[in-house]
């Protein structure tokens, strides 16, 4: 799984994984870093991110192709009925783990400082954080001021951080159940005079811009680098 953007030379066999890593013949760094997060090797999965960044890896590859890559395998076992909770949650660990790493990098990697306050929850009823911090993180990289207010977030929160100066309310949803939450939100705004007065924008693996456009959010975001693109754009800093 060597990606043709990142140089056969950064990317090879390793010669030494972390001990009692789950390896193969010719697996390279990020597809060790897929299997080990399959098989929720918290420790495992932090080092070879740290192996991987001592390769040359960007931190963007090592997410991308390794740790969300591997999630995304796991999101299709768990759907399959393969694997079931406590893997999912032990793999949820072991991303964790490997953003820990990356995190001080995707922060630093942000370059130009743009302003802008943006408040950021995972809607009521669900506790899906890790697309959420994701979010978070890259949009803090990309100087925005992020509020993280968690998960299973009340709508009066949302309306809170509204009142409080927020000027993109973000709200994330991974459940079917849970989206409609984003409606109230949306309504709670109204009620409270202030959906003119700031932006909201929702993401989450079962969200599209349909859904966007049904509640009347402002904008949608497919993944953590198109937010920060449409946070850029809702607050004319593009
Ligand atoms: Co759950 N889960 N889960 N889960 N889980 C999903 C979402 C599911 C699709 C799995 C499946 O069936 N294939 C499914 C939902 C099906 C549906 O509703 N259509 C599901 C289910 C059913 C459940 C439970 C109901 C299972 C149960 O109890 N029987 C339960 C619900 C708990 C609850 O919330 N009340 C549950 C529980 C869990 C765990 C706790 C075990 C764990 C979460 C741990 C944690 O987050 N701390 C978990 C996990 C890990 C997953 C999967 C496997 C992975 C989610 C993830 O972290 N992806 C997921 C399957 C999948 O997504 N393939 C699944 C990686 C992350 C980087 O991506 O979150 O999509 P994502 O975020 C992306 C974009 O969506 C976007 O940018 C991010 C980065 O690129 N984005 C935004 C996200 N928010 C954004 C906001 C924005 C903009 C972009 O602007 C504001």
């Amino acid at each position: 799984m060597v990606s043709p953007s990142i140089p056969p030379s950064r990317v090879g066999t390793i010669a030494v994984f972390p001990e009692g890593t789950k390896e193969g013949e010719g697996m390279d760094t990020l597809e060790a870093i897929v299997e080990n997060l399959k098989e929720g090797q918290v420790s495992k999965v932090r080092e070879l991110t740290q192996v991987a960044l001592g390769e040359g890896v960007s931190a963007g590859d090592i997410l991308d192709k390794g740790l969300i890559g591997g999630m995304t395998v796991v999101g299709k076992l768990f759907k399959e009925n393969e694997i079931f909770l406590p893997e999912v949650m032990l793999a949820a660990q072991a991303m964790d783990a490997g953003m820990q790493v990356l995190e001080p990098l995707l922060l630093k990697s942000g370059g130009q400082r743009v302003k802008g306050k943006i408040a950021l929850g995972t809607v009521a009823g669900d506790v899906h954080s890790i697309g959420k911090n994701l979010v978070m993180v890259v949009l803090r990289g990309s100087g925005f001021e992020v509020t993280d207010l968690g998960v299973n977030t009340p709508p009066q929160k949302f309306v809170d951080a509204a009142r409080n100066g927020a000027q993109i309310i973000g709200m994330s949803a991974l459940l079917t159940t849970t989206m409609q939450n984003m409606k109230i939100v949306m309504e709670a705004l109204e009620e409270a005079g202030l959906k003119e007065r700031v932006k909201t924008m929702i993401g989450g693996c079962i969200v599209t811009q349909e859904y966007a456009d049904f509640i009347g959010a402002d904008g949608y975001a497919p993944d953590a680098g198109s937010a920060i693109d449409k946070a850029k754009e809702l607050l004319d800093l593009t």
